[in-house]
């Protein structure tokens, strides 16, 4: 049953007052508890309300800020983007983070010369076993033998920075939220016993942490530089690798064809470099920042960059929510097929995911700009006789030629838009080269520019 209360409030004043009177009984040492206990809960009535203010200004940052959703495939180009947009419009922290970038870029190199490694080895073991002859000699072994202390690097610094994220085995596998970033950042500054710089040729480290040191790997590079050329332009291991479908040079984290540069003491990762670097990130990644330069510089952004393997693709969805504008990347590698799947040709599964994403009511009103990233990849295959209706029979007799490939798929993705989408819609497309970042400033100012206006327009202050 319901009771009512009397409403006289005299009678509730009374009521509350009796409640907080002292009582009459109370002792010295009594007093000071209650006195401290009242100071203690008045103290956390107010963290509290710091705290909600604090929350509610997070969340009107928030509505302000231009909230930006990178979605692609694995590999598609999104944390290079990522990258690029930093590197255009916060220069100083793209420039801080440098020097992380020379040790992942390192350890690609690194991943590259244990493929070839693994690769001999497999060789080896086939021959022994079934007696059959092999193009590799002692003078191989040889140099495997020379170039093994890198793999012990490549395992100490891959778990240093990867924490507990595991991994495939090859290249550099890291959760999100940064944390990478620090643990790198912390030993490479413990390792140099001040913060971490570039530009000098670095002395062979005294303390440390043994092989997890990452400056170390410098000097073992370093010492390993002319045994690495040898075996990369090697034309025995060249055709052991051929036979066994091991193609380096398509793989992302690409160096051996810098070797030279990359194993200099006192090697600074160049923008491009940075751009080419590879690490794979496990899970949605947030990035917050304030703009440094570019159109009306200051204004905060969120970007979140997911992981595109596709048994991660449903993590995706709580991100979705009030979103200005994704910038969806599909390559038009149209001869490759999913790691996760190889089955699934990458550009089906592109226009998949393109239809899965445009249907989505949650994403009725944001803007969709679509990048046909590595767009050099797709010419120096077209340049190299790669057939496209051989891969795509619908492809028919139109020309073999990049600007007709481009059609021919923007035509899909639009033709989708146009059937998938909630309500009628426009969408850019791009054709980008995430590795170049002078042609992708000029795309991303362009892009950063009309969805801060739209966004500006939305929230009536333009
Ligand atoms: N050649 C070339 N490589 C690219 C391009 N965009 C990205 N990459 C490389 O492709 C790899 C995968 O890119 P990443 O941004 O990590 O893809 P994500 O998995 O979608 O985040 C990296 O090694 C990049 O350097 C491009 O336009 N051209
Ligand atoms: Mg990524």
């Amino acid at each position: 049953m319901l009771r009512t209360s009397t409403r006289s409030s005299e009678a509730s004043f009374d009521v509350f007052g009796a409640g907080m009177r002292p009582p009459a009984n109370e002792t010295d040492e009594d007093k000071a508890r209650r006195l401290e206990a009242e100071r203690e809960a008045l103290r956390v009535s107010k963290t509290i309300d710091a705290a909600l203010l604090e929350g509610k200004k997070v969340l009107e940052r928030k509505k302000r800020a231009v909230k930006i959703l990178l979605l692609g495939q694995s590999e598609s180009g999104k944390s290079s983007v990522l990258r690029n947009f930093r590197l255009a419009f916060t220069p100083r922290y793209f420039e801080s983070e440098r020097v992380l970038w020379r040790t992942v870029i390192q350890l690609n190199l690194i991943s590259s010369i244990k493929k070839i490694l693994n690769t001999m080895h497999e060789e080896w073991t086939e021959a022994e076993s079934a007696s059959s002859p092999t193009m590799l000699t002692s003078q191989h072994r040889r140099l495997s033998l020379a170039l093994s202390p890198l793999l012990a690097f490549e395992t100490s610094i891959s778990q240093l920075i990867a924490s507990d994220a595991g991994g495939n085995g090859y290249g550099v596998t890291v959760r999100p939220g940064g944390g990478w970033k620090d643990r790198l950042t912390a030993s490479l500054g413990r390792a140099s016993g001040a913060a971490p710089a570039l530009g000098v040729s670095a002395e062979p480290p005294t303390g440390g942490s043994g092989q997890q040191d990452p400056t170390q790997v410098t000097q073992v590079l370093a010492a390993c530089r002319d045994n690495i050329i040898a075996l990369w332009e090697d034309d025995a291991v060249r055709a052991v690798l051929a036979e066994r479908d091991v193609d380096l040079v398509e793989e992302p984290g690409f160096f051996l064809d810098d070797t030279p540069r990359v194993t200099a003491l006192d090697y600074v990762p160049s923008d491009r470099d940075i751009m080419r670097a590879r690490i794979r990130t496990l899970g949605v990644e947030e990035h917050s920042f304030v703009t440094e330069s570019g159109f009306r510089a200051g204004t905060e952004f969120f970007i979140t960059d997911v992981c595109g393997s596709s048994h991660q693709r449903s993590t995706w969805i709580p991100y979705f929510d009030d979103v200005q504008a994704i910038l969806f990347l599909a390559p038009l590698l149209f001869w490759q097929s999913l790691d996760e799947d190889t089955k699934t040709n990458r550009v089906q599964d592109s226009l998949e995911l393109w239809r899965e994403i445009v249907g989505n009511p949650l994403l009725a009103k944001t803007a969709f700009i679509l990048l046909f990233n590595k767009k050099d990849i797709l010419q120096a295959h077209i340049n190299a006789g790669v057939v496209v209706k051989k891969y795509v029979p619908s492809y028919g007799e139109r020309a073999n030629d990049v600007p007709s490939v481009t059609k021919y798929f923007r035509d899909k993705f639009s033709a989708y838009l146009r059937k998938f989408s909630p309500e009628p819609r426009p969408f850019i497309f791009y054709e980008t080269e995430a590795i170049d970042t002078k042609s992708t400033a000029v795309i991303l100012g362009e892009v950063q520019e009309q969805i801060i206006r739209n966004h500006l327009k939305d929230l009536d202050v333009m």
